[in-house]
Parts: C-alpha cells; structure tokens; sequence
C-alpha cells in the first residue's frame, strides 16, 4: 500500500512590528532583527520550515518590510525548477483598502496563495523565535489525530503568561485542546506545576479547508481582532476540533542534551540579550554549531574576522561571538557578539554587549550591557553601559539595566 504524504503549504508570518523591540524596530520589521552577528530572527523560521522538507513558502510581511523582503529574496532563492519557493508576499490590499488588520486578516487576504498551492496542509508559523524544530513531526501527529487544527507548546513559567496563549487541555485527551486564552491577566497554573503554564508557540499546522472556511468567516466576524491566537484558534476550540503538539516530543537531528527542547521568544530587550548570552556561554545553550540543522543565512562579501595587538596587548576574546570582517585591535571582548564589519580600538573593552554590523568602538572606551545598532560609533575614551543614569541623560534609550543605542545613532 502506498501512503500518500500529505501536500504542504509553509506560511511564515512575518509582519509583526514588535513594539516592545523599539528601537530595533524602529526601521526594520521584528522577523528582520538581526540575530547572533550573522542571521536575521526569520533565518530561524525559515530554516526549521525548510529542514522539515517543506518547501513552498510564503512569507507575508506588511510593517517595515524593505530589509526584511531584501534579506528573504538574498538568502532564500532556491530553484523553482520542482516547484519550490520562498517568497515574500507584501501586503496588497487584494481584499478592499485596508492593510491588514491582524494575523488572521493577513492570511485571509492571502487566500489566492493557498488556491493556488493546493495544500492538505497549511503548515503556519510565527518569524520572531529562536529556536530548532521539525514541523514534519507536527504534522504527523495533527493528520493521525484528526484534529482540524493543531497548537505547538511549551511549558512556560506562569509569570510570563499574559504574552502567550494559554492552553488547557481535556484531562481524558491530553492531546485535545479545551480552553485556549491569549495572554491572559489570571492564568492558572498546571496541575502537576502550579508555577507553569502551557503556551501556544505560534506555531499551527491546519487542514487547509478547514483554515479556508475559519479565516474566511472570521473576515465578517463583529468584534473579531482577525488575529490567529486571540480569534481562530479558539473558533477551532469552540467546536472541539483543535489539538496540541509537545514541542518537549519534538527530536531534531543532531541536538544536545543542553539544547535540546530550546525556545526562546526575543520579544523584549532583556529576552533578545539572554538569548544571545545562551549563545556566547562556553558550552552553548543554544547551539548554532549543529550541522545536522543547520540555519541558514546570508551577509554578503566579508573578510574573514582577524584579532591583532596594538604592539602593547594582545586582543583578548573570550565568550564571544566573532563575525566576518571583525577586527579587534588590542582590545577586550568578553560575554560579547560582534557582527559583520565591527571595529574594536586598542584598549577597549566590551562586555555583555551585542553590536551590530558596522559598529566602531574607539580606543580606550568601554562598552558593556548594551546593545549597538548598526553603523553606531563609540568616540575613543567614551562610555556606554557603565552608567544608566547617565546614558538616559544622554538620550539612549534604558531597559532592564541594558542601554540600547538605535541605528545610525550619533553619540553626543
Ligand atoms: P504574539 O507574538 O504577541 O503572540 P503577534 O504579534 O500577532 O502575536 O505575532 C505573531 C506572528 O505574526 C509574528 O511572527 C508577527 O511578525 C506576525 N504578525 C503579526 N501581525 C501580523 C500582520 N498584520 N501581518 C502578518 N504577520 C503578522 C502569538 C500568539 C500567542 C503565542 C505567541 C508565541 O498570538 O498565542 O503564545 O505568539 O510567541
């Protein structure tokens, strides 16, 4: 008997504007953020999609898109010649004059791309995390199960509860969904762990009829957000056809036991940070250097990176994260990520800090708890980090102890 696999449409959502990533957002869409010196956040969306065999993609976009559509059209090209794709689909207004309205809004007005596909499937997926997984397991469990909609989740700690949809599952069924609440103000905890609640990852795989019919009757739902954990995943609830997915069941080829089940939402400054120390940590939290998975990205023509001394000191680097073109003259880098083309003077001194492509930190200044966006230049001898209060004065913006310097960004 031959078992026929199911056809799989990938929708990347990638529109989001990420308010609470400011001033990283400020001219460029959240999944376009750059990550861990070489990637973009979607580079991790896009590579799980594609590791996972699932290779007609569309990835709709609507706020601040330029960079976000260059980098996908770069990066992502692959031979049409079997039929694959990764395009990135601009909001059209192809359903009257409005941009979209929310998540669900943007599937709706992209109803042509899934007539077209004719998928089984609509395998849909969120553009701003970091982590690795094989949505072909997913999707297994969703076609055996029945159900017409399938939540992938994760066990989060309860405090976090309001960011994330919470699911309850039917204690008979764990598998079936019975109540789904986006971000709620009064979760309750799991019954084996009150201090944990399980969260939707914004990761769904649909029947594609049943994705169809529920998008297109939430279009002229009164009082809908048109959003795809506040509106469609409880419409599926409601009528008892909605699974879940265990992301802890989920095996990707390849993973550690330290990362093995990683996630991580960059959604606030102070998670972007941790996320990046889970990579510069000697042995890594999150391990970029697993080949049987790889992520995928592209920067462009650099140099390799090189560290010299000034003739007095040696470059002295340690937990960190060198990128291509690199140079670090003599000075100190520690707990750090330096992305393509970044310049480190002799005796400066890094710490604790994620500086974008471009970034130039001057003789004798230090850097640490901070967040460089591109083309930043740190003056010889200047400080940034080491003072919040005075950073604030001078107009940088402060977050949970970390300054964060916007793109292009003079320093006074
Ligand atoms: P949030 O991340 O808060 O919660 P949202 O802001 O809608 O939800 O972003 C989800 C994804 O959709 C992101 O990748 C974003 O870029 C994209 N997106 C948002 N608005 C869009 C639009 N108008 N057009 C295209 N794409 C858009 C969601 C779920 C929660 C879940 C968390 C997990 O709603 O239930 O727990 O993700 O982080």
């Amino acid at each position: 008997m031959t078992v026929k696999r199911p056809r799989v449409l990938a929708i990347v959502l990638a529109g989001g504007e990420g308010k609470r990533l400011m001033p990283l957002t400020a001219d460029r869409a959240k999944p376009a953020v750059p990550f861990a010196g070489i990637y973009r956040l979607i580079d991790f969306a896009l590579s799980n999609v594609v590791n996972s065999g699932y290779l007609q993609v569309v990835v709709l976009t609507q706020y601040k898109s330029h960079s976000l559509d260059r980098h996908v059209t770069q990066t992502w090209r692959m031979s049409t010649l079997l039929g694959n794709y990764v395009t990135p689909v601009p909001a059209q207004q192809r359903v009257g004059k409005h941009w979209y309205l929310g998540s669900a809004d943007a599937i709706f007005q992209s109803l042509n791309l899934i007539r077209d596909a004719k998928p089984d499937i609509v395998v849909v997926v969120g553009a701003d995390h970091v982590y690795r997984m094989d949505f072909s397991q997913m999707v297994e469990q969703h076609v055996e199960s029945g159900a017409a909609c399938t939540v992938a989740a994760i066990r989060q700690p309860i405090s976090l509860a309001d960011q994330f949809g919470v699911i309850d599952v039917e204690p008979e069924q764990p598998s079936r969904i019975r109540e789904f609440l986006e971000k709620p103000t009064d979760p309750v905890g799991l019954p084996d762990n009150p201090d944990e609640v399980l969260a939707s990852m914004g990761n769904y795989v649909f029947d594609a009829d049943a994705l169809v019919e529920a998008v297109t009757r939430d279009a002229t739902t009164d009082g809908s957000k048109h959003d795809m954990g506040g509106d469609i995943v409880p419409s599926f609830v409601r009528r008892a056809q909605a699974g879940v997915y265990d992301y802890k069941d989920n095996v990707v080829p390849g993973a550690t036991d330290r990362d093995k089940g990683y996630w991580r939402d960059v959604g606030t400054m102070s998670s972007y940070m941790a996320a990046h120390m889970d990579v510069v940590s000697p042995l890594p939290i999150f391990n970029l250097y697993n080949f049987d998975w790889p992520i995928y990205t592209s920067y462009g023509p650099q140099p390799p990176a090189k560290l010299v001394s000034d003739g007095e000191h040696g470059a002295v680097v340690d937990q960190a994260v060198l990128s291509p073109g690199v140079v670090v003259s003599g000075g100190t880098v520690v707990r750090s990520v330096l992305s393509p083309a970044v310049r480190v003077q002799a005796g400066a001194h890094v710490e604790g800090a994620v500086l974008m492509n471009g970034v130039q930190i001057g003789a004798g200044a230090v850097v640490r708890n901070a967040i460089l966006d591109k083309n930043v230049v740190i003056p010889p001898g200047a400080q940034v980090g080491v003072d919040p209060a005075a950073d604030a004065a001078r107009g940088f913006f402060v977050e949970d102890g970390l300054t964060v310097l916007g793109k292009d960004q003079v320093f006074p």
